[in-house]
Formats: C-alpha cells, structure tokens, sequence
C-alpha cells in the first residue's frame, strides 16, 4: 500500500523541518496561555499542551477533521476518514481502493484471540473484552521487533503505521465477534472480502438489515466518533502510553481503557439505559411536564444526566446533529428516538437552570443519541455500544501515533505539585 505511506513519509520532513525551523528555532521561549489554579485542581481543562494535527474542537461548531468541519464529511465511509486524518487529504478512488485491499490482507485474527475471549467470565463487559483482545495480540507488534532490532528513530513511523494497520484491519472481526460472544448470538460470521470495512462490520454483527440501512448507520457511526483532538481521556492516555515507545498494542488496548468511563465513552450505554427508564416508566411517550420532573429527580440525587455537557464543546455537537439528521430520515417512527428528540427540547434548559449556571454546556453530545439508532435495528444490548464508538477510535489513536512517531515527540510528562507548593505559591498560611 505505498501510496498512503509514500503520502506519511513525504509529509513528515516538512513538517519537522516546519516546527523545528519556524517554531522551535525561533519562538520556543515564548508563552501560548497562562495556567490558572482552577485549570491546575480542574483536570487541566483548557490548558494548552499538547499538538494534535489530525483534528480540532471548536466550542460552537465542533470537530472539525483535518480543518474540515464534520458536516462535510457525513457521506464519507471510515477508510477515507483514516486516510484523511493521516495525511490531510481525502484519497481519491484508487489510494483508497488501495488502502482497503491492504486492510483486507490484514484482516484474519489470530485463533488465540477467540480462544482468550472465551475463556473470560460470561459476565466480563464487551469493553473489557475488546481490551483484552488488543492486548492479546501484543506479540504480533511489528514496532516491538523492530525496535528490538535496533530500528533507527526516524523509522518509527512506519513500523507505527504497520502496527495500525494490522489491529484497524481486525478490529471489525473483534468487535463483531465480542457482539457475538458475549450475547451467545451463535457462530462468529465470516469475513466478507468483498464490502468495505464499515459494511462488513455491520454484517458480522449479524444485525438483520434487508434495506441497507444498518450498514449505513455503522458506516457513518464509525466516521462520527474517529478522532476528537489529543486531550480527551482515551486519546490522551494512548498517547501518553505510546510516547514512552509502549508499542500500539498497548496504548490502543490503554485507550480503550479510558473510553470505558460513564464520563466519556460509556456514556452512550448509559443514555440509552436512561431513554429505556423513560419509556418503563411512563410505559408511552412522557409529557413534557414529566419529562421536565424525570430529568430533576435524576439531578436531585446527585447524578448527570448521559449524553449532555461536554469539556469544550459549548453548543449542541455537530456528531449529535448528523446522528438526528439520520433518525428524522430513517428511524422517525422509533420510540427510543423520540424520547431522545423530547430530551432535546427539554434538557438544555433544565441544566441552564439547574446549579445557577455552573454547567459549561448544557448541549447534547454524540453519546445522547447514538444508542437510540442502534437500538431500532436491534443492536439492544447497550453495554455493547461503547465497543462501536472504539472501532472508530481507534482510528483516531492510530493517526495520532503515527504522526507523533514521525515527528519524533518525546515521552509526555507534565509536572504536578503538591498542595503544599501551591499554599506556598499563593502565600497561604497552613492552619
Ligand atoms: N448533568 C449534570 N451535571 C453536569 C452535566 C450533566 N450532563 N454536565 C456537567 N455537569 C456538572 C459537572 O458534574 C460539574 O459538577 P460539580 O461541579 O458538582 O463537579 C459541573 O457541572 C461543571 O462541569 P462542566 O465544567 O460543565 O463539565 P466538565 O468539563 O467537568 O465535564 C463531562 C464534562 C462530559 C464529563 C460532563 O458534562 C458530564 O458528566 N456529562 C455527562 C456524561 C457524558 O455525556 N459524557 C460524554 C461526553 C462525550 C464523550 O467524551 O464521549
């Protein structure tokens, strides 16, 4: 597959030569923010630190891949989002022919993995399993034998762009077969050779789809959750893991990990838990009225509600947006998807209320519908969904590693203090 690694490797000079010429050579010492208190006790919230090329999060217009806002990008299918979020161009027809034959060659699982799935507690959580998978295959990793070998520095790309090819062509497999697994849904479904990446995911899943439409969904779930800048919990942690040369098997597995929270990827099983208990409990459609009552008593007893807020985003996100779009065509009639569309018209408010103001965002985020759509097609056992948003992900964490490979980042270690330095900071007096 030359062209998508040609691409990587005639890109990654300039911008080497771009950062340390023009930037470091000439501008290191100057400051790009001030770190507040707050942003220090805050989860370093805001606090400029890190470059992430593949993608950027405007707060009012949201994720914009490789400078395109997310909008434009809603009839693309995964491979292109891979390759655009590698190399900042769109593939034409025959690079991306290219590279899905490439991930095609790559696509059988090792037996081991299925047997190291089986052997786990029925009860193990599908996010549990699909970390142990990628984990598993560790061995395998081309950048950990290389490197073993003594591979140069400036080499380190590639073998990254190896190790990421060979875990995104197994991750429909995987995924697919943790669905069926898990759920005992009978035998894993083969591998189909001739349908696209997204496409054959939704098969193997074994979901019924006589009109296509799941298909559809999958390939635009996987292009809507690919990558969302380098802060957030699980791209940070896979690039923080791989930064110390841990190879992708590990900072994948790592990221995963991190998506597994209710704060950040698990937060779509939690939202469609929370739309389920809507509809038990008002067993039809709920007023708005008790919509409004529902929503406080979830507040009142100190928990959040799933699928809204956002750490930078400050209006309802375009991910969120693209998923509507899809479910006023496809879905309109599903009860899930209405709850979802009454909790649109009632919750935003609700949070600006609730707290006087302390909510940054109180807009719906990619998590407070994207289980409802899966539900209608039959994909109903919710813990599963955070799996799906990881196949996507991991599309971002690979990108990501790719480039900070090729630029030769060095191992991330940001300083702490302790509360003690700061009371010294600030001239407390301890009492
Ligand atoms: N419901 C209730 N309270 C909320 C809230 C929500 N949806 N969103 C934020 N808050 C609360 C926070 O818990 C925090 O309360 P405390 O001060 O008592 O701790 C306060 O408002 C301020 O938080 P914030 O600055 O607005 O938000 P953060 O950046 O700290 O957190 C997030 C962001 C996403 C964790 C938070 O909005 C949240 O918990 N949302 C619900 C879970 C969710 O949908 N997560 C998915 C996010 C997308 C993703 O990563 O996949």
């Amino acid at each position: 597959m030359p062209r998508l690694r040609e691409k990587i490797r005639s890109r990654i000079p300039k911008i080497r030569a771009l950062i340390k010429d023009e930037i470091l050579n000439k501008h290191a010492g100057e400051t790009v923010g001030n770190v507040t208190v707050k942003q220090v006790y805050g989860g370093m919230r805001g606090v400029i630190g890190l470059v992430c090329n593949s993608s950027y999060v405007d707060p009012y217009k949201g994720l914009h891949i490789r400078g395109i806002p997310l909008d434009e990008l809603t009839e693309t299918i995964p491979e292109e989002i891979f390759y655009l979020l590698c190399t900042g161009e769109i593939p034409v027809k025959e690079d991306l022919e290219r590279l899905q034959e490439e991930l095609k060659l790559r696509a059988e699982v090792p037996e081991y993995v299925w047997d190291v799935l089986r052997t786990l507690p029925k009860d193990t959580h599908p996010m549990t399993m699909f970390s142990i998978a990628i984990m598993a295959m560790e061995g395998e990793s081309i950048f950990k034998e290389k490197y073993a070998a003594g591979m140069r520095k400036s080499d380190y790309w590639e073998a990254t762009l190896d190790d990421s090819l060979e875990i995104i062509a197994k991750l429909p497999s995987i995924a697919a077969g943790i669905y069926r697994i898990r759920y005992s849904m009978g035998d894993l479904i083969p591998y189909d050779k001739s349908l696209d990446w997204g496409g054959n995911y939704a098969k193997m899943l074994g979901v019924p789809d006589p009109k296509g439409e799941f298909a559809k969904l999958v390939r635009l779930y996987l292009v809507l959750h690919c990558d969302h800048e380098g802060g957030n919990v699980s791209a940070f942690t896979s690039r923080v893991v791989n930064s110390a040369l841990s190879n992708l098997y590990y900072a994948v597995s790592a990221g995963l990990n991190g998506l597994a929270g209710p704060l950040h990827g698990l937060a779509n099983q939690e939202c469609l838990k929370f739309v389920l208990s809507i509809q038990e409990k008002f067993d039809k459609a709920p007023s708005k009225k008790e919509l409004v009552d529902f929503v406080l008593s979830t507040l009142k007893v100190g928990k959040v509600v799933p699928g809204y807020g956002h750490a930078v985003l400050r209006a309802t996100d375009p991910r969120f947006t693209a998923f509507y779009k899809f479910g006023e065509k496809y879905c309109a009639k599903e009860e899930t998807f209405l709850i979802v569309k009454r909790l649109f018209e009632v919750v935003p408010d609700i949070l600006k209320e609730y707290g006087g103001g302390k909510i940054a965002d109180p807009y719906p985020n990619v998590d407070a519908i994207s289980g409802s759509l899966l539900f209608k097609y039959g994909l109903t056992m919710f813990d599963y969904y955070t799996v799906m948003f990881g196949v996507s992900r991991v599309l971002g964490f690979c990108a990501q590693a790719i480039m900070a490979r090729g630029l030769q980042a060095p191992i991330i270690r940001p300083k702490s203090v302790t509360n003690e330095w700061i009371f010294d900071k600030l001239g407390i007096k301890k009492k």
